[in-house]
């Protein structure tokens, strides 16, 4: 955006005193804040518009990423990068006294996602508008986002997420663009003319209200759309006549039931449990969704018939998959369309990407609760469902199992993974393993009857929130050694490889990681009262806390290296700082007692003078997008250290690798392409292969409680669990303890024990040299230009989406 300082000086004081009908000087910086994001929001307003009309002119597919979650964290630092102002607005700032810096933390982070998935569709919105894609956002406003985590005596605690209370100043409300989606009721079905017609009646009608954000591409006049939609009643008058006879209250509480659609986010992230408001917040918002789509698209004169052609709808996991039977509700009773024609539209339209293989986390809803809720779209997934089977019956004659296994309606329930692959026409994973794993394991009868949807698009960041705005020291030396050209065609980093040799450069890389680690340092003291060395190794594990993720190995070999450290004091390692943050579902007890583990641990190894010189534990509080930004860039050591085949791709491995440091890793996910791009003595890999966890958990033969036996130092530390060690109440970790030896440790934790414990110490000899251990830090940086969400939006667009797309700034 061509603006210069005093211009936008000007604009911005003109800005402060119509909002706040005051001088700058007599104000807050919330205040200031708000003047700037609301002349941002002006500015971009321009740009929107002129996108929007950009769109109806070319007439250009439109892209649909629809998403329960999106989690987009702060807006203001990236909107004003992307838009080619940070430089102007800071210094401008700077002269009225204004740390620009300041204003940007008094944003709240738009914490509408769980973790991983949310933060994809966020990265992929960056990504579309950047790439200068058609591509737009459709989800839930959520009143409250994700949960905020206080640890309170060590333990999480839940409070709400009130991100609204300060308004927002990204979004504008849309009234005028609602939509009506109906809840319940009955299917009348009756015959007109020969056609059989079909009217939901007796419904509950909600009003779906948009509000949009705009997505700002980088430096390339593209505003795209996140429009995320709020739940309100149809008609807002109370019916003050019934005051007295005591409807009103009736009318404020059918009014809460109505809003609690869109009131709060879920928290879970891998645990499916079939309540019905969850499944209402997913036709709310894929129902609404998908008819201002519709209205939108014929208003601007488009022909139903040719709907596939000019609009993709993407599902982020199976969450929205009721797109498409409400697609082809639509196309059926809306528009008159057969089944065939309907049916060949609304496949081409609709993509699905999955995101887990975790049994536990499958969605299925119980017929009743779906028929009752959606009766009309119930009909429509039966139909589906019938017709997807006669074509089975055909083909496998006599193989009930396998049909059954195929279907989309059985044991009484709907099943909306099947339904996702049935009703779409591509199927991806998010990384190699996880793909293969879904057409070999979990969706091997429906990837043998359509082999040519299933795809793999391996999950990628942006690296412009990532790196240029989250590591502008890393930035700057990239900029010096290799131009810029990164920027815009970030593979371009491996031209910092033969860099990455070089004296000097690893000594500026070292610099620059030391900058961060001491600002990381600095809130740690702040927020933890920690004070941390930060020449120690910065050895970091964020991410939701969870069985398979292995908090618990992460802890368990910082007991053990307690242990030996209380043995010998003089044992020659490096200093040492775990660093951990992450949240656990509220109702997962496991995972909330593996956070009072940390902390125990934390209290017993930084209060023991013994040791803390050499180690210390940080549990950080509230991990959000704002906090990975600032912990990422300060670590030495990432750890991935999910069970094999549990963790479908990971996205914080991507973004510390990006961030120059290494990783440590089990061959999961996306891990394993990390791995191949830098090569094995540039990563540290351990721990079982796929095929021995696919092997155990197919034909059994593992013992933990052998490996306990067996092994003294394992021993040791397990007991130390319940023996008074880290909790005077023995009873405390006794779940961890249990899951770990009676239960026969699920997630192999014992068993790659000794590896992860092994591959440690050679992360302790390399880090022992700084230049060796610089020099693999960079070519992790040279190498994680294929990470950015840029390549993987590409490969959706032109795998999936559609090949005619051509992009502009590529
Ligand atoms: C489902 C039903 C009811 C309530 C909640 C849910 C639910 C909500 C969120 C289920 C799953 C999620 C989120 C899953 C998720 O974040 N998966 C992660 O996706 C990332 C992006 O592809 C991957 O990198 C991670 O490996 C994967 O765990």
């Amino acid at each position: 955006m061509a603006l210069d300082k005093n211009t936008f000086k000007k604009a911005y004081e003109n800005k402060y005193k119509d909002i706040h009908g005051d001088e700058i000087e007599n104000g807050n910086n919330l205040q200031r804040y708000e003047a700037l994001g609301s002349l941002i929001r002006d500015y971009v307003s321009w740009l929107w518009l002129d996108t929007n009309k950009r769109y109806n002119k070319t007439g250009e597919k439109q892209i649909y990423y629809f998403s329960m979650e999106f989690l987009l964290g702060r807006l203001l630092g990236d909107t004003l990068m992307n838009l080619g102002l940070i430089d102007i607005c800071k210094e401008a700032l700077a002269e009225l006294n204004i740390d620009l810096r300041d204003l940007e933390e008094l944003e709240e982070d738009q914490g509408l996602g769980n973790g991983g998935l949310g933060r994809l569709a966020a990265c992929f919105l960056d990504s579309m508008a950047s790439l200068g894609i058609a591509g737009h956002g459709c989800g839930i406003r959520y009143k409250y986002g994700f949960f905020e985590q206080k640890i309170i005596d060590g333990k999480q605690v839940e409070l709400s997420d009130n991100w609204l209370r300060q308004g927002n100043v990204w979004e504008r409300r849309k009234i005028e663009k609602s939509e009506v989606v109906k809840f319940g009721g009955e299917v009348k079905v009756e015959n007109i003319d020969g056609r059989i017609v079909f009217t939901q009646i007796n419904y509950e009608p909600v009003l779906a209200v948009p509000y949009d954000t705009p997505i700002v591409g980088y430096e390339n006049n593209v505003a795209n759309t996140l429009r995320l939609w709020s739940a309100e009643t149809v008609s807002n008058e109370f019916d003050y006549s019934s005051f007295s006879s005591g409807e009103y209250l009736k009318a404020i509480e059918y009014k809460n039931s109505v809003e609690s659609i869109s009131q709060v986010l879920y928290p879970e992230d891998s645990f499916y449990e079939g309540k019905i408001l969850r499944l209402k917040q997913q036709y709310f918002f894929v129902s609404a969704g998908i008819q201002s789509i519709i209205r939108h698209y014929k208003a601007h004169g488009g022909n139903i018939k040719f709907l596939d052609e000019k609009i993709s709808i993407h599902i982020n996991d199976t969450h929205p998959t009721l797109a498409i039977p409400e697609l082809m509700r639509i196309l059926l009773d809306e528009e008159g369309l057969g089944w065939e024609e309907a049916w060949r539209i609304t496949t081409n339209i609709v993509s699905y990407t999955n995101h887990t293989i975790l049994a536990e986390a499958l969605e299925k809803w119980p017929i009743d609760m779906f028929k009752g809720l959606l009766p009309r779209i119930y009909m429509i997934v039966e139909e589906i469902n019938e017709r997807f089977c006669s074509d089975l019956w055909n083909k496998y004659i006599g193989q009930w199992e396998k049909i059954s296994d195929m279907a989309i309606i059985a044991d009484g329930q709907v099943r909306m993974a099947n339904l996702a692959v049935v009703g779409s026409h591509s199927v991806n994973g998010v990384a190699k393993l996880h793909t293969e794993i879904l057409k070999k394991e979990e969706m091997k009868n429906l990837y043998y009857f359509y082999p040519n949807k299933f795809n793999n698009k391996t999950n990628g960041i942006t690296h412009r929130r990532w790196l240029l705005r989250s590591n502008p020291g890393l930035t700057n030396l990239l900029c010096n050694t290799i131009g810029d050209s990164f920027i815009k065609h970030p593979t371009d980093l491996i031209n910092f490889e033969k860099f990455t040799y070089d004296k000097g450069v690893q000594e500026e890389l070292e610099r620059i990681k030391k900058k961060n680690k001491e600002r990381l340092a600095e809130k740690i003291y702040k927020k933890n009262g920690i004070i941390v060395d930060t020449s120690s190794i910065f050895d970091v594990q964020v991410k939701r806390i969870h069985g398979y993720k292995r908090q618990t190995l992460n802890c368990l070999r910082i007991m053990d290296l307690y242990n030996k450290l209380t043995n010998n004091p003089n044992l020659d390692i490096h200093p040492r700082t775990f660093i951990f943050a992450g949240k656990a579902a509220p109702g997962y007890y496991l995972a909330k007692n593996i956070i009072e583990l940390i902390n125990a641990i934390a209290d017993k190894v930084n209060n023991d003078p013994l040791v803390n010189k050499k180690i210390k534990v940080v549990f950080l509080e509230n991990y959000n997008v704002s906090l990975a930004e600032e912990i990422i860039p300060a670590a030495d050591l990432s750890e991935q250290i999910s069970t094999t085949t549990k963790e479908a791709s990971g996205t914080s491995n991507m973004k510390f690798m990006m961030n120059g440091a290494i990783t440590i890793a089990t061959l999961d996910g996306a891990n394993i392409e990390i791995s191949d791009e830098v090569g094995n003595n540039n990563i540290f890999i351990f721990g079982l292969t796929a095929r021995q966890v696919l092997s155990y958990i197919e034909n059994g033969g593992y013992s933990s409680q052998d490996i306990y036996n067996k092994n003294e130092s394992i021993k040791n530390v397990i007991d130390d669990l319940i023996n008074g060690k880290y909790s005077k109440d023995r009873e405390k970790f006794r779940s961890i303890y249990d899951h770990l030896t009676i239960f026969n440790d699920e997630f192999y934790v014992l068993k790659d024990f000794d590896s992860y414990v092994e591959t440690n110490k050679k992360v302790d000899s390399i880090f022992k040299d700084m230049y060796k251990w610089q020099e693999i830090c960079g070519i992790n940086i040279a190498h994680s230009g294929v990470f950015s969400s840029d390549r993987t939006i590409q490969q959706y667009a032109t795998g999936i989406w559609g090949p005619e797309l051509i992009y502009k700034n590529l």
